[in-house]
């Protein structure tokens, strides 16, 4: 029998900085009646999704950034989502930013099926941008200020979707750029990796010119690869529009594991794309081409964990 996994992917339009978490969870409710009105098991929210994308505000003192934070999930805040999902049957994906009880924070993301139980967690590992403020800077992007670097590794897990096992992976936005994100999960047999992401539309650090366009092309470049090499399904979603006068572009994605795009969001706001996702498409390519137990070289890899930067080569010299 075919293994069959409908997936939404739910995108969310700008959320201004005075906009309370009331207005962003009753619009992803909303979005969770849609995607199941469509036939969705499970619906996939993106990166931070309940509040504006705050790292883009300095606070001198860090803890002012506080009331950003989520202290428990669910919380009354989130509660709707929960009774949501129980009363639709629906699995969710969401990411938000959390604040542990011994004080940690982390740009963090659940998949909580349909009773409410998280089956998975992930706390955010490649943290982009800057702890200071940087008035080279048009707008300042703090997530190594606010954030700190994730501590579950990337997980994956045998879940329960849609009447399926489902081997499912999280990542977090700046995450699908590194294929080291896409390989430790492929290393676990993912079969539906989920990335959440706030990415601005326009290159802000001042460091060259990066045309506007290829900003949506890097991204739909490194999750098409990222599926691809790793014979996964991935499911890559927005928070787009204009914040608070900030642009972040949507062009959310669902891939296949040959690479191809799917479904693709053609707004800049809240919007649902579904895909039906044949799991068992990811069996070509882990078989074949990416057949890791017989062609992978980890004795060939150790650079790979042992740098950070990169070394330069040895001068070619003439014998
Ligand atoms: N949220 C996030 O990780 N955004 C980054 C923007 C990087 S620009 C400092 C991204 O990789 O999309």
């Amino acid at each position: 029998m075919r293994r069959i996994l409908p997936v939404a992917a739910a995108q969310l339009g700008p959320i201004q900085r005075d906009e309370g978490r009331d207005v962003a969870v009753a619009r992803l409710v909303a979005m969770m009646e849609r995607a199941h009105a469509r036939g969705a098991a499970l619906v996939v929210f993106p990166e931070l999704a309940l509040t504006t994308f705050f790292p883009r505000w300095y606070h001198e003192d860090r803890a002012q950034a506080d009331h950003w934070f989520e202290s428990a999930m669910p919380s009354n805040a989130t509660a709707p989502l929960f009774a949501a999902a129980k009363r639709l049957g629906l699995a969710f994906h969401l990411g938000y930013a959390e604040r542990t009880p011994d004080g940690q924070h982390f740009n963090a993301a659940v998949l909580v099926s349909p009773d409410g139980d998280v089956m998975l967690k992930y706390r955010k590992i490649h943290l982009p941008g800057h702890a200071e403020f940087d008035p080279k800077r048009s707008v300042q992007h703090l997530e190594k200020r606010y954030f700190d670097v994730g501590d579950l590794g990337f997980p994956v897990i045998r879940a329960p979707l849609g009447g399926l096992g489902v081997n499912a992976g999280i990542m977090i936005c700046n995450d699908r750029r590194w294929p080291e994100s896409w390989r430790v999960l492929g290393l676990q047999g993912v079969e539906l990796v989920m990335c959440g992401y706030n990415t601005p539309s326009t290159n802000t650090s001042a460091a060259g010119f990066e045309a506007p366009h290829l900003r949506v092309f890097h991204s739909h470049l490194s999750v098409q690869a990222g599926a691809y090499q790793n014979a996964t399904f991935a499911v890559a979603v927005a928070k787009a529009g204009v914040e608070d006068g900030h642009e972040l572009f949507g062009h959310s994605i669902i891939v296949n594991p040959q690479g191809e795009i799917t479904a693709q969001a053609t707004s800049w706001d809240d919007e649902v794309i579904v895909a039906d996702c044949d799991l068992d498409m990811c069996r070509l390519g882990r078989t074949t081409v990416f057949a890791f137990d017989r062609h992978r070289r980890p004795e060939a890899y150790g650079r790979i964990t042992a740098q950070v930067g990169a070394e330069a080569p040895g001068e070619w010299r003439k014998e």
